[in-house]
């Protein structure tokens, strides 16, 4: 390893040892990595060609890889043998692998969670491949300035990528644009053309992922848009090199960024473009491969399945359409049976303002065969509906793929739903919603159709590589068997009543949480007590997460301790991360108030060690490899019937937090696995939720009736924690008054109080805390993506793995 990394350094970096900066050794490490890598890579490749096995293809705009060196040598097994490699020629290990530049090519739980999966299938052995965009530049970098959110570019891509293989031999047109023309042909059959089309290329990158224990390797592949001149040859010779690359910048603007958006972003023609840009390439390369060992286009779902991460790839569906129909002469319907045989959807969200509608108008100027055959479809779904369903216009107008109105639209999700053979959620409860809410008319018409699968994270990143500290405690008790079969934790359960194990867990805890306020007294400059509590938020910033919540909760911890200075009170440090869209400005108000309350708190003398507030910045996939190890409590109060699963309250109660939460996502899943005794639940449920806003709802009444409420809202609008700009926050503080309080904080507000003190008495009794802690890891086992992949493969792909 030594010498390969030495070798790496000379030729493949071109510096000597003599010279080279941190980064160039961690170049260095991760080319000689990635060799190890690419050797398991090509046999499993070779081996699924061989096989002939099924393939499943998981199409996603986004992938939110976070760092890769540390995982590839947990995965390989070769971390020992790096980090002494690295040492015996002078360098730290930690400080070569803080040089590696995140792949943040996604928003957040969507994007993670495809990632989590890439890891799962490439370690239980399912023969999965990664589609998706290879952005320029992925999630922006969050600074904060005067307490303000301010974005800037990622140009994550700046030093190079050490771990993908450009592809300049996998290249597919993509095309927009044009016209549609109708014809007969010599022998009189009827044929579609797509033509006068402009063409972009998209150019294959691929990475790598390496399943737990090496035996497997599977592809992600990433596509990136190159124009298809370089150089148009008429203008550069009149002299006007402006006007020759032209072109070719905008082509390959399609590749540049990622959308800064999750939830969705409205009426992006670049976006709308860039779905389909990934969808084609996808498609052509998918069926390409197909075709080197097939003829037949009815066995495509034996050996093809295509899962769309949510409605962002759903135009596969018009897209397989139109390549079977137009180009291979498929009869329609076959073509529709293979199409359905071949996809799956996964829905992340019920927020309705989330759902992917594009105007019909901007389909008819960029995809206008598209189109067409989105019409097609339709109306042959809509002639079954019809038949069953006589004289039932209302339903028809539901359930339709366009919706009419001012400006016609089509829906995605309708689309992604009628060309699917299975469309699931990603918690029991959501997908309960599903059926009852959105999508209640198609679970009508195809019962069955719609199912659940809970998600889940990978063990290896979130426990084994993320807290090297409690997963040696863990294996030196139970052996290593949880790595991949997580359910053996359960294992953990009777040490929680041993001494010996508890005092070891602690310290365990104690330790993460000493580095974590390090971490925060270095960048931040905020002095934290690692003995009181950790008490973490971190997610997307968004209304439906409540973060203001949380602060309303930090704002009477505040004014109890001001108003009594001798209050005995359990020490707290809140902690709260995340990025707020950049358009969305009540999120980025919500982070300036933050930093305005922590302000004034942390620099309060009457506070002392009982109560601090810190927004991390920047909060990314690294950032959480940190902080879930530290956190004591998961903050998961968004409300009932808005957060589909969660996926950071797997990640912190697999660490040892207890979770403070609402009846919501997989919340409710994780309860009846760890015990409602070892979980701080509250608030309203989702039926009672709908009922309130059924019913109407009277937030100032609810306000006035709760003094603590009152008293923290006035703080806030009147200016205590803003005094440079006293009204800053009455916008703010007025959604949960007069705006109707639409995600009912002020209905939740007493009961989350109560939960929280129930969290402080129950932090008193160490013992006791200790003991839930540890139920909580020994029984998370449920939430492995490992389970989750195995799920899906039973019977949405149709994938055998033999267990
Ligand atoms: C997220 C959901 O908000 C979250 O509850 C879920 O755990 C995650 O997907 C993975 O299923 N949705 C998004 C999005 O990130 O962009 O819609």
């Amino acid at each position: 390893m030594k010498t390969a990394i030495l070798n790496h350094l000379l030729y493949t970096v071109g510096k000597q040892a003599l010279g080279a900066t941190a980064r160039d050794w961690f170049l260095a490490a991760a080319h000689a990595v990635r060799d190890r890598v690419t050797e398991r890579w090509m046999p499993t490749l070779d081996g699924y060609y061989r096989d002939d096995v099924k393939r499943v293809y998981y199409l996603s705009m986004e992938f939110l890889i976070g760092r890769t060196l540390v995982n590839s040598l947990i995965n390989l097994d070769l971390y020992d043998t790096v980090r002494d490699a690295l040492q015996a020629l002078g360098q730290d290990f930690e400080e070569v692998a803080a040089w590696e530049v995140e792949a943040a090519l996604g928003n957040g739980g969507l994007g993670r969670l495809a990632a989590c999966l890439l890891d799962s299938m490439a370690t239980t052995g399912v023969a999965g491949f990664g589609y998706g965009i290879r952005y320029d530049y992925g999630m922006f970098t969050q600074h904060i300035e005067h307490g303000w959110q301010v974005e800037s570019p990622e140009n994550w891509l700046r030093y190079g990528n050490p771990w993908e293989f450009p592809r300049p031999g996998v290249i597919f047109p993509v095309r927009f644009g044009g016209r549609v023309i109708h014809f007969r042909d010599s022998r009189g059959h009827d044929c579609t053309q797509w033509v006068d089309a402009e063409e972009v290329m998209a150019m294959a990158y691929d990475i790598p992922v390496p399943g737990f224990g090496g035996e497997r390797v599977n592809n992600l592949r990433l596509w990136s848009a190159k124009s298809t001149r370089e150089f148009d040859l008429k203008y550069f010779n009149a002299g006007n090199y402006i006007e020759a690359v032209r072109d070719k910048n905008e082509s390959e603007t399609l590749s540049k960024v990622l959308y800064p958006s999750d939830l969705t972003v409205r009426g992006k023609e670049l976006r709308f473009k860039q779905e389909y840009f990934f969808v084609a390439a996808s498609i052509q390369d998918i069926l390409a491969r197909f075709r080197k060992s097939h003829s037949n286009w009815d066995r495509l779902p034996d050996k093809v399945a295509i899962q769309l991460n949510d409605t962002h790839p759903a135009l596969v569906v018009a897209e397989l359409m139109r390549v079977l129909v137009d180009e291979h002469r498929v009869p329609w319907e076959q073509a529709w049976t293979i199409t359905q045989g071949c996809c799956a959807y996964t829905n992340h969200t019920l927020l309705p303002e989330a759902l992917e509608t594009w105007p019909v108008e901007l389909f008819a100027r960029v995809l206008p065969r598209h189109l067409e055959i989105i019409y097609q479809i339709n109306h042959e779904f809509l002639q079954g509906v019809r038949y069953r369903h006589p004289g039932d216009s209302e339903l028809l107008g539901r359930v339709s793929m366009i919706s009419e109105g001012a400006e016609k639209r089509v829906r995605m999700a309708h689309l992604a739903v009628i060309g699917s053979h299975k469309v699931n959620g990603v918690a029991a409860i959501h997908t309960g919603l599903m059926k009852s809410t959105i999508f209640s008319d198609f679970e009508h018409l195809s019962p069955g159709k719609i199912v659940n699968r809970t998600n889940g994270v990978t063990p290896r990143r979130w426990l084994l590589a993320a807290n090297p500290r409690l997963s040696a405690l863990i294996t030196r008790h139970i052996g290593a068997g949880w790595i991949t079969e997580l359910d053996q934790l359960r294992r953990l359960e009777p040490l929680a009543d041993d001494p010996a194990f508890c005092a070891e867990f602690v310290e365990v805890k104690r330790a993460n949480k000493r580095a974590m306020a390090e971490m925060m007294a270095q960048r931040l400059g905020i002095e934290t007590d690692p003995d009181s509590l950790f008490d973490v938020q971190v997610k997307r910033i968004h209304e439906y997460k409540r973060q203001l919540l949380n602060l309303l909760h930090v704002v009477v911890r505040y004014a109890r301790i001001r108003a009594n200075p001798l209050l005995e009170s359990q020490p707290r440090t809140v902690i709260i991360g995340g990025k707020a869209a950049p358009g969305y400005v009540l999120a980025k108000l919500i982070i300036k108030l933050v930093n305005d309350i922590s302000e004034v708190v942390n620099n309060d003398p009457l506070v002392g060690r009982r109560l601090r507030l810190v927004f991390l910045p920047n909060y990314n996939v690294s950032v959480a490899e940190m902080v879930m190890p530290a956190a004591d409590l998961s903050e998961q109060i968004s409300t009932a019937g808005t957060e589909a699963s969660g996926t950071g309250n797997m990640k912190m109660a697999m660490n040892g937090a207890l979770t403070i939460g609402t009846w919501d996502g997989a919340n409710v899943e994780i309860c009846e696995e760890v015990g409602e005794e070892n979980m701080f639940l509250f608030g309203l449920t989702a039926q009672e939720v709908a009922r309130y806003r059924v019913d109407g709802y009277d937030a100032c009444a609810r306000v006035r009736a709760n003094k603590d409420l009152a008293m923290a809202l006035d703080m806030i609008a009147s200016g205590f924690f803003s005094p440079d700009q006293p009204d800053r926050y009455r916008s703010l503080i007025d959604t949960l008054t007069v705006g109707g309080d639409h995600y009912l904080l002020t209905a939740d507000f007493a009961s989350y109080m109560a939960a929280q003190d129930r969290v402080d008495r129950a932090y008193a009794d160490a013992e006791g805390w200790t003991r839930k802690a540890i139920l909580n890891v020994a029984r998370m086992g449920k939430f492995s993506s490992d389970r989750t992949v195995i799920e899906y493969a039973r019977d949405i792909w149709g994938v055998d793995l033999g267990r």
